[in-house]
């Protein structure tokens, strides 16, 4: 089998085929980063540019969405085996409200919980509120927030205010990440940083920690 078929398997949005090929790969000793970086992403790239260009519609977008969500649901435990006993600080985790995206997302928080965070993810179109009560509950070091759209992108900086207009909360970092967003994005709205990758989120994250 090459390792294409992966990449070929997330264009065509095969379900099916796609954890079986995943597994093959494992067995075979390719690295689970490996498969991520030159398959799958790559793979869901493609699938961005035909959406963009009109070669390919919603319901082909969201079959291929759900193999790549497979895919990672595979390479979990694999990509996250790295993971340390130590005093670990919680991150919270969740897409802006009006966003339903939420694979970049995910992939942030395996990658956190491969360097040792503890993540609590709220899921998708989260409201600023649900962030606040989360980051108290759990008296959370790091928010991490994540946007696919311009125009939820914007609900972000309601969330950045209402940390900032929190006496306890105020001094939470807040991370921000997704396509649409930048760093000069990040500092408009009063966020602590911005990384474009989950790997460069992990690294912020670990700043923020003083590790
Ligand atoms: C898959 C997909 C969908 C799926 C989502 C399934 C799911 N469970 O997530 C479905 C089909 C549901 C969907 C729906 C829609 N989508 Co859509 N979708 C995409 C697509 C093709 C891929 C996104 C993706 O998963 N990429 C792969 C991941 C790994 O990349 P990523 O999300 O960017 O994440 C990486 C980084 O950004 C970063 N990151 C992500 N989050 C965070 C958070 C933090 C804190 C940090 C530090 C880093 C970070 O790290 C990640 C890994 O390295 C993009 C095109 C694209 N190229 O982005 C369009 C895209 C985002 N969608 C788009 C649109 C318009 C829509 C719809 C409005 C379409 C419609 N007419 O209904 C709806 C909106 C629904 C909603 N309310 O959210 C547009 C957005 C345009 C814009 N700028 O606003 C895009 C760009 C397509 C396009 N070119 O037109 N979509």
């Amino acid at each position: 089998m090459s390792t294409n078929s992966i990449q070929q398997a997330i264009v065509m949005g095969n379900v099916a085929s796609i954890s079986a090929d995943v597994k093959r790969l494992l067995d075979a000793g390719i690295n689970s980063q490996q498969i991520l970086d030159e398959q799958l992403l790559p793979g869901m790239a493609i699938v961005g540019e035909r959406f963009k260009q009109n070669e390919m519609f919603l319901p082909q977008v969201l079959m291929s969405a759900q193999a790549m969500q497979t895919a990672i649901d595979i390479l979990k435990p694999y990509l996250a085996e790295n993971s340390e006993a130590r005093k670990r600080k919680t991150v919270i985790i969740g897409t802006v409200k009006g966003d339903m995206h939420d694979i970049g997302k995910n992939l942030v928080r395996i990658m956190l919980i491969g360097a040792g965070f503890e993540v609590i993810d709220l899921g998708v179109n989260v409201p600023a509120q649900r962030f606040l009560e989360a980051s108290s509950q759990h008296q959370a070091t790091v928010v991490c927030l994540s946007a696919l759209l311009s125009s939820t992108m914007n609900n972000m900086k309601e969330v950045v205010e209402a940390f900032r207009n929190h006496p306890e909360l105020k001094g939470t970092k807040i991370l921000i990440g997704g396509a649409p967003v930048s760093r000069e994005f990040s500092k408009s709205i009063g966020a602590d940083g911005y990384a474009p990758t989950a790997p460069a989120a992990v690294e912020r994250v670990q700043q923020f920690c003083g590790q």
